[in-house]
């Protein structure tokens, strides 16, 4: 591994871990924009940032199970149809470090921030691999593919020093209305390195961790990949499971995240006044269920009131539709009357009316994923 190559970063981030690079911005930053800007989206990384400095000569391979071995030109990509899609990135251990608390889990510690919401654009993966011959909608190929690999360019040690790599459905990677994209563009400009320069892919309302930069190859194979960080990873056991009784095999890879939500414009150890303050910060759900509803309390949980919800950009390079963005997040809003010693809680509700759960003890695990309780904060008394 080689760290002496890694691209500048916004010095506002927080650090989780050095090499590799893995920093989240602070919570207010999250609320200031329904996009959030490329240099304060969190970076997830599992190896050194790799340098594809040589346009010309990179191509994404695509083989298996169908009747071709094809090389795609980033000049192929790009004269498919460029899609911009509006999407909320999670990593599945975003809220870790409140989950850890509990009880010790296994990962790089995260706050509230391990998520953006960017406009990413890109050729549609369902378009891709109609080009090389798969129909849009299949979910098998003449030859029995199922699963659609992504391997990337970069090396990591999980993978015992090779790329980072994982899997989605055929059915979902072919099929439109999923909006899975490889996406050379984040906010209107060029991919850049940290995200995935030349080309990611983003899979909508799933986990980060299915989102694999830097492409390297596609693969489309019979069974599901065997990559580690889909089969040692990323799977959500329940509280019972410890490292002593782990069977990594009962499990599915993780794919949809649950619904989420958490408070940005207050830090846990913040000190204010009693009166009115502006509660803000964001929610969001997998699987293009949107937001239905979004509760505050100031009382730990007793009382509820709704907050406002919104979604908005003023970026020029999104045309304004009277649709939502169903793979983003809304940013929430509320005004309220702050008692002493008050705790502020905030729970969404997704459109199929599934609920945070109340506690993190109830949904505890080893690897310390998606960790969606309820987010309180207490504050301290100032009076
Ligand atoms: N792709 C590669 N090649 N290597 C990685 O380490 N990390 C994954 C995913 N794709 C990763 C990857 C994880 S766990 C997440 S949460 C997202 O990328 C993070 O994307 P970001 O750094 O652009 O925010
Ligand atoms: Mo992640």
């Amino acid at each position: 591994a080689n760290y002496s190559d890694e691209p500048p970063r916004h010095p506002a981030l927080k650090i989780n871990s050095k090499e590799p690079f893995n920093a989240e911005p602070h919570r207010s930053a999250l609320v200031s924009s329904y996009i959030t800007p490329v240099d304060f989206f969190y970076k997830r990384n599992h190896g050194p940032i790799p340098i594809v400095d040589d346009l010309s000569r990179y191509s994404v391979s695509i083989t298996g199970l169908f009747n071709k071995h094809i090389q795609l030109s980033m000049a192929d990509i790009r004269s498919l149809p460029k899609y911009d899609v509006t999407a909320t990135l999670q990593c599945a251990g975003n809220r870790r470090t409140v989950m850890s608390k509990v009880r010790k889990v296994r990962g790089v510690g995260w706050d509230i921030s391990a998520l953006g919401n960017a406009t990413w654009g890109g050729a549609k993966l369902s378009d891709v691999l109609e080009l090389v011959g798969i129909p849009k909608l299949s979910s098998v190929t003449s030859l029995g593919g199922k699963h659609v690999e992504f391997v990337s360019v970069d090396r990591c040690k999980e993978e015992k020093g090779g790329p980072y790599k994982s899997s989605i459905p055929l059915k979902q990677a072919t099929d439109p209305d999923a909006d899975v994209l490889l996406a050379y563009e984040m906010n209107g400009e060029t991919l850049n390195r940290d995200h995935g320069y030349p080309l990611r892919v983003v899979v909508p309302g799933v986990i980060g961790a299915r989102s694999v930069k830097w492409l390297d190859s596609i693969n489309i194979i019979k069974e599901e990949c065997q990559g580690f960080f889909m089969q040692k990873d990323y799977k959500m056991f329940p509280p019972s499971v410890d490292w002593d009784n782990i069977n990594w095999s009962t499990r599915r890879p993780q794919m949809d995240f649950p619904v989420q939500s958490a408070i940005c414009t207050l830090e846990d150890v913040d000190v204010i006044k009693e009166g009115k303050a502006r509660i803000a910060g964001y929610a969001v759900s997998g699987g293009g269920r949107g937001i239905e509803r979004v509760d505050i309390s100031v009382d730990g949980g007793k009382t509820w009131v709704e907050a406002h919800r919104y979604q908005k950009s003023n970026a020029p390079y999104i045309s304004d539709g009277p649709q939502s963005d169903k793979w983003a997040w809304v940013l929430f809003e509320a005004t309220l009357d702050i008692p002493i010693d008050a705790e502020i809680v905030a729970k969404a509700v997704d459109s199929a009316a599934n609920v945070q759960p109340e506690s993190v003890e109830d949904v505890w695990n080893l690897r310390g994923i998606l960790n969606t309780s309820w987010h309180r904060i207490k504050l301290q008394n100032s009076s």
